[in-house]
This record gives structure tokens, C-alpha cells and sequence, in this order.
């Protein structure tokens, strides 16, 4: 279940219903009581949704945590997170108001049906390589080799990605 080491995954969250900003905050704080210790965050970006166009606006943010748990056990939990948020706050709605993925863990590679790592598409994608320059630079992406600041540099993603500053008053 758990290793007697800690390991170093980094996390996308990312959310565009609801309140975003809470809905991202709830996450870091069920991050830290279940998954392990939240020892980088970058600055909320607001980012144009890749894929779909006809879709709201996220809000993308990036951590990275020591975790004891293995990529598995992490899943289950960032999917239980996920869940539980989802669920409480708008259990009309289909999309989910949460999603947590798995950018990195250490310089693991590994693809099973339930987990790929890294993360296959991460490369392609302004939302998650801003926030990733921003807090891990130097950070080897252990298949392309580059860092995350070369996979920026790289990206020819022309997708809006901009840093947020909520309000005042809902912080
Ligand atoms: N899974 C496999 N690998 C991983 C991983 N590294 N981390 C599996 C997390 N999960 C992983 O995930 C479906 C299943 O993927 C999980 O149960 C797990 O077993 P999901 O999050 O329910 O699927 P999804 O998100 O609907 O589909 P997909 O294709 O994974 O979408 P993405 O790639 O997650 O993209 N635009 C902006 N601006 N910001 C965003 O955050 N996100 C998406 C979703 C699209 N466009 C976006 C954003
Ligand atoms: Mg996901």
C-alpha cells in the first residue's frame, strides 16, 4: 500500500463549473489530509478549454506533493477526492467540477489501463506546461528528456493561458 519513501508527484487540477477557485482550494486541502504534503503550488492560471471550444473557461493550478502512496493508491484517492466535491456541490451537472491528474512521480514511466505517467498529452497542452515552468523549471520529463521550461519554449499549443487573481472577496 504505502512505501516507506517519499516520492515526488506532481498534479494538474484543473475545474470550469462552479465555483473554480473553492472547488481547486477544497482539492489542495483534501490533497494534504489524504494524499501527502503540498510542497510547491503555482499561480491559478485561467486557460482557454483545450479540446471542446463550446466549454467555459478553467481554472488550471499545479502542485507538486510528497507522497508515501504508490501511483495506484494515489489514483484512487485523487479519483475519491474528485468524488466527493463533485458530488456535494452540483450532482446535476455531468461534468466533473474537479479533475485531478497525475502529471509526474519521480522519473517513473509506466502504462497500465488504469494509469498512464507521465501524463500522455501533457506535452501538448499551455495549460499544464505554464503552471509546471512556473514551478519546476529544471523538472526532466523522463520520455522527451526536456525540461519543462524547453517543453514551453516547444509548445506550439496557441491556446490562452493567463495567471488569475480572484477577487478580493472570495479568497
Ligand atoms: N488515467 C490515466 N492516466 C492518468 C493520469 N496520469 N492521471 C485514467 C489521472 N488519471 C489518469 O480520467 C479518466 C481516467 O484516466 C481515470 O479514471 C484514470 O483511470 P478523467 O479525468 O475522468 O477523464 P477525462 O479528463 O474526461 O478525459 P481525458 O482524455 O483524460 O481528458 P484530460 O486529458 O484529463 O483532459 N482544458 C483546459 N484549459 N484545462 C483543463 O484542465 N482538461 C481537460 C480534460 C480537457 N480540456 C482542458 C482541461
Ligand atoms: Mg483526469
Amino acid at each position: 500500500m504505502t512505501s516507506l519513501h517519499e516520492h515526488m508527484a506532481y498534479l494538474l487540477l484543473g475545474s470550469n463549473l462552479g465555483d473554480r477557485g473553492a472547488l481547486i482550494a477544497r482539492a489542495i486541502e483534501a490533497l494534504e489530509q489524504r494524499a501527502g504534503t503540498v510542497v510547491i503550488r503555482s499561480a491559478l492560471y485561467e486557460t482557454a478549454p483545450w479540446g471542446t471550444a463550446d466549454q467555459p473557461a478553467y481554472l488550471n493550478q499545479a502542485v507538486g506533493i510528497h507522497t508515501r502512496l504508490s501511483p495506484d493508491n494515489l489514483l484512487t484517492v485523487l479519483l475519491d477526492i474528485e468524488a466527493v466535491l463533485g458530488r456535494r456541490r452540483l450532482k446535476r451537472w455531468e461534468s466533473r467540477l474537479i479533475d485531478i491528474d497525475i502529471l509526474y512521480y519521480d522519473q517513473l514511466v509506466m502504462t497500465t489501463e488504469r494509469l498512464e505517467i507521465p501524463h500522455p498529452r501533457l506535452h501538448e497542452r499551455n495549460f499544464v506546461l505554464h503552471p509546471m515552468a512556473e514551478i519546476a523549471p529544471h523538472f526532466v520529463h523522463p520520455v522527451l528528456g526536456n525540461t519543462q521550461a524547453a517543453l514551453l519554449a516547444l509548445s506550439t499549443d496557441t491556446s490562452e493561458v493567463t495567471r488569475y487573481t480572484p477577487s478580493l472577496f472570495s479568497r
